[in-house]
């Protein structure tokens, strides 16, 4: 026997999760108390933050990660990061203390409702019945946390549990995979057989059950055209193979049009279909063979069309390339890949979107990570980059700002060999601001690309998409000096208005071992809506 502490500290050992990412309260420190030296606590000035870096450590180690919050003082200011981690399948096991439980019937300072608040977010959101239980039940939330589809757990632990007496947990083999119906993937098989134009769709989930290669391997073997899926949280296919067709369109009817053409559509890992704008229409055209294979049955539920299959992503990639015939494609129908289509930027100032993301290709490292957050200027960003690795590229799972930064710290810790890039909207960054001091504490080289329009450009161009109108107050953000704020938390940074100064601002910071923080001046008024332009029919709010 140990204490729950002990119990719970030799418990994490074993299981390789020794980094702990937080923000504490007096309820948290009897567990906070004498960490032991092979532990390392990362701290997060806000818990957006904290949690949030927790979010891009799991993404980079690919492994559960223990987050420790304050009561519900710091679940609710995490919860962003919670929402985050649940749309991502991100198994963070997040703790938070409770007040002590003789006092708790009568509503002490500092009690917690936060199990009730978080549940729609987490897999599991309980608070032990009794001291004894706390070992045990973060070995479950644990194994839970990394059973697919992955995700977020949540304990509320008593501030008295700690020094009690318990039995260690069995550190347990629990599996990680679940197979899709053979049955069912054979339909996808004959539809593949018989069909004339296909498309697969590769969608974040593919990431998370290491299926790179595998679609790869099952586009080429097929000839196959591939999209990534709408809004991409990850880029799950290399940008600049001969296959790839770009991003589909995150609205019923453009997206229908994208793919009007095809006689089967087959989605690997993501919703059938995430959208955003409201253009109604039908979700594939009528006659068209739609199949979703997804790690998630939430997801397989949720789809408005088709055929769903639940199960494991990649392993249902190499099903499919093991049982339909190769095919091969006629010279004609061979497209011009995405990077020769765009066009070059030139260097005109203010300095575009369009300019930064071509100079920024540029410069970066092949094997770079973006981890972003840039509403307006998404498309630029799309267009230009090129990443051709596996695990390069992070976004914000279901549109709630403050993702970006904090992610890309995480990520950058986890990650130290690959350097993590983060171009970010100078609205964005202020949601997580506080993540720049973690990252020089940690010593975490994250670049920092701040681009600075002064406003919120992407809900000025929803206005002009949905006829509100421009007449809206909270548009426009004058006087935020990016700048000085990274450098009051200790992160070296400049500002970029010249084109000229643009490459060389890029190449010392790639070059310098230190994170940094550039902040670019950029022409107003960027892409508009994430491509939904290109749409028919907008819905009319005005
Ligand atoms: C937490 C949160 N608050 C508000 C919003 C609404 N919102 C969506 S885009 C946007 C503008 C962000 O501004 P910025 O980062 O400067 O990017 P820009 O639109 O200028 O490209 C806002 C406020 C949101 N999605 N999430």
């Amino acid at each position: 026997m140990n204490t729950v502490r002990g119990t719970t500290y030799e418990f994490l050992r074993q299981l390789g999760m020794t980094t702990i990412f937080g923000n504490p309260g007096s309820t948290e420190l009897p567990f906070l108390r004498d960490m032991p030296p092979d532990f390392t606590y990362v701290l997060g000035l806000h818990e957006r933050a904290a949690a949030g870096m927790a979010l891009g450590y799991s993404f980079g180690s690919g492994k559960p990660v223990f987050v420790n919050l304050h009561s519900i003082a710091s679940t609710g200011n995490g919860l962003s990061a919670i929402q985050d981690a649940w749309y991502a399948h991100a198994p963070l096991v997040i703790t938070a203390g409770q007040q002590d439980r003789r006092q708790l019937l009568g509503e002490p300072f500092l009690v917690s409702r936060a199990v009730e608040t978080v549940r729609p977010y987490v897999k599991w959101a309980y608070e032990p019945v009794g001291a004894e239980d706390v070992p045990a039940a973060i070995a479950r939330a644990t194994y839970l946390a990394m059973l697919p589809p992955r995700g977020p757990v949540y304990l509320s632990i008593p501030m008295d549990d700690w020094t009690h007496q318990a039995a260690p947990p069995q550190v347990r083999k629990v599996s990680e995979r679940v197979l899709a119906d053979p049955t069912l993937l054979d339909e996808v098989v004959r539809a593949l057989d018989a069909s004339k134009n296909p498309a697969l769709i590769a969608g974040w989930q593919l990431e998370e059950d290491d299926g790179w290669n595998a679609i790869i391997e099952l586009a080429e073997h097929l000839n196959a055209d591939v999209y990534q899926d709408p809004i991409a949280s990850r880029w799950t296919f290399p940008r600049s193979h001969r296959l790839f067709r770009g991003g589909l369109l995150p609205a019923q009817q453009p997206l229908a049009d994208q793919l009007a053409k095809r006689d089967v559509v087959v989605v690997f890992g993501a919703r059938v279909f995430l959208y955003y704008a409201y253009v109604p229409g039908n979700p594939i055209k009528p006659g068209t063979k739609l199949f979703q294979i997804t790690n998630d049955p939430e997801m397989a539920a949720a789809a408005l069309a088709g055929t769903s299959i639940v199960g494991d992503v990649a392993v249902a990639a190499k099903y499919l390339r093991a049982h339909t015939k190769a095919r091969s494609r006629a010279p004609e129908t061979k497209p011009t890949t995405r990077t020769e289509a765009a066009p070059t930027p030139e260097p005109s100032h203010p300095i575009t979107t369009a300019y930064l993301f071509s100079t920024l290709n540029r410069v970066m490292p092949r094997n770079a990570v973006i981890a972003e957050e840039c509403p307006s200027s998404k498309g630029d960003l799309d267009r230009y980059l090129i990443l051709d690795e596996p695990r390069s590229f992070y976004s914000v799972p279901n549109g709630v700002l403050g993702f970006g930064l904090p992610a890309a710290v995480g990520l950058q810790m986890a990650r130290p060999e690959r350097r993590v890039v983060c171009p970010i909207g100078d609205g964005s960054i202020q949601y997580s601001v506080q993540a720049l001091w973690s990252a020089v504490q940690n010593k975490a080289p994250v670049i920092v690309i701040v681009v600075r329009n002064s406003d919120y450009s992407a809900l000025k161009g929803f206005c002009d998409f949905t006829q509100v109108g421009r007449n809206v107050h909270g548009m426009d953000l004058p006087g935020i000096d990016m700048v000085k704020i990274a450098q009051g938390y200790g992160m070296s940074s400049r500002e970029v208005d010249q084109p000229g100064d643009l490459e060389p601002a890029l190449q010392a910071a790639f070059a310098s071992n230190e994170p940094c923080l550039i902040s670019v001046n950029v022409a107003k008024g960027g892409q508009k809506t994430m491509g939904m332009d290109q749409s028919v029919n907008p819905p009319k709010y005005g």
